[in-house]
C-alpha cells in the first residue's frame, strides 16, 4: 500500500507543475500534447489508487494520508516550472527517470500493480519522447535565448531527477523487504546508474551539457562516474521543506475540498437509483 499509494500520489501531484503551463504553451500542437499528458497522469493516479484499494485500504484513507502529509510523493514535483523549456526537460529527464524506475515494476509480484504499470509505462514512453522532441526543436531551430533557456532548465532539473531514484542503497530502509516481496526488482543505485548512462548520450545529441563536472566515462566499470548528490537537499524536500511542498499540498487539498459537492451529488444519485430499483423489484 505504501509504495503503490505513494506512486499514485506522485502522479496526481505530478499534474501540477505541468498543468501550470497548459494556458501558456507556445502552439496549439504543444498545448494539445501537454493537455493529453497531464490527463494521462491523472489516469495513472486513478489506476494506482484502484490497485492500492485491492489491498483493503479505502480511497478516503489514501487521500487523507496525502492531505495530512503522512504519505509521501516524489520529491521531484516540489520544484517550480519557471519557463517553457522546463516542460520539455520534465518530459526528457523526469519521465525518462520514471520509465527507468517503472519498467521493472511491470513484472513485479503483485498482479494488480503490475497490470496497471504496463499501460502506464507505454504512456510514459510517449511522454518522454514528446519532451525530448520539444527540446530538440528548440536546440536545432531556436534562437540563442531559447537554447540558453533549455540549458538553464537542464541545469535546474538534472540533480533533482537523479534524486528521484531514492537514497543510496545502503541508506534505503525499505529496499530489503520490497525486494524480498518482489515489488521492487532493481535497486535505487543500479537504476540511477542506468539512467545516467543512457541520458549522457541523449544530452550529447541534444547539444546540452549536464551540470556535473565529475561526469566521466569509467572504462573499468563500463559506466559513467558522477559527482556527489546533495542528500541534504533530497531529505529536506522529501520531509516537506522543498521549494514548492507547501503550495503543492495546499493546491491538492483545495481541489479535493472544492470537489466535495461532486462526490455528494454522485452518492445522492446512486442512493436514488438504488431506491428506484428496490421499488421496481418490490
Ligand atoms: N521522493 O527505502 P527507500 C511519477 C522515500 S515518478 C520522495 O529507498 P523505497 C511521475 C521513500 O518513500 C515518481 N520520497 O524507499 C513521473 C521512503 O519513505 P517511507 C513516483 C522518496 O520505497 C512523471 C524513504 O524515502 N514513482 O510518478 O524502497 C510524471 C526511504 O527510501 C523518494 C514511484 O513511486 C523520492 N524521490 O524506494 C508523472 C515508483 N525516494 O515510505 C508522474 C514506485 C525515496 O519509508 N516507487 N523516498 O516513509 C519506487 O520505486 C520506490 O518507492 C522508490 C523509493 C524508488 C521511489
Amino acid at each position: 500500500v505504501r509504495q503503490i499509494s505513494q506512486h499514485a500520489h506522485s502522479e496526481i501531484v505530478g499534474m501540477l507543475p505541468e498543468g501550470n503551463w497548459v494556458t501558456r504553451a507556445p502552439t496549439l500542437k504543444r498545448k494539445a500534447i501537454l493537455m493529453a499528458k497531464v490527463q494521462d497522469e491523472g489516469g495513472h493516479g486513478l489506476y494506482l489508487y484502484a490497485a492500492a484499494e485491492t489491498l483493503g485500504t479505502s480511497r478516503d484513507q489514501l487521500l487523507d494520508a496525502l492531505h495530512t502529509g503522512k504519505a509521501k510523493y516524489s520529491s521531484i514535483f516540489n520544484y517550480p516550472t519557471l519557463t517553457w523549456a522546463d516542460i520539455g526537460v520534465i518530459g526528457w529527464l523526469v519521465d525518462g527517470a520514471a520509465i527507468m524506475n517503472q519498467v521493472p515494476i511491470c513484472r513485479c509480484s503483485y498482479a494488480p500493480y503490475a497490470r496497471a504499470m504496463v499501460r502506464i509505462c507505454r504512456e510514459e514512453s510517449f511522454h518522454q519522447r514528446q519532451g525530448y522532441d520539444s527540446l530538440l526543436v528548440m536546440m536545432q531551430n531556436g534562437t540563442d535565448a531559447q537554447k540558453a533557456m533549455v540549458q538553464d532548465a537542464v541545469n535546474r532539473w538534472w540533480w533533482p531527477s537523479i534524486m528521484m531514484f531514492g537514497p543510496p542503497d545502503d541508506q534505503s530502509p525499505n529496499s530489503a523487504q520490497s525486494m524480498r516481496w518482489g515489488i521492487k526488482r532493481v535497486s535505487n543505485d543500479t537504476l540511477r546508474q542506468k539512467f545516467i548512462d543512457a541520458t549522457v548520450e541523449q544530452a550529447k545529441v541534444l547539444g546540452v551539457t549536464l551540470p556535473d563536472p565529475d561526469l566521466k566515462w569509467n572504462e573499468e566499470r563500463q559506466h559513467y562516474d558522477y559527482g556527489q548528490i546533495d542528500w541534504d537537499e533530497f531529505w529536506n524536500t522529501v520531509n516537506g521543506h522543498g521549494p514548492m511542498n507547501k503550495e503543492r499540498l495546499a493546491t491538492r487539498v483545495k481541489a479535493h475540498n472544492d470537489g466535495a459537492w461532486v462526490r455528494e451529488a454522485a452518492l445522492a444519485h446512486a442512493r436514488k437509483q438504488q431506491q428506484r430499483q428496490q421499488k421496481e423489484a418490490a
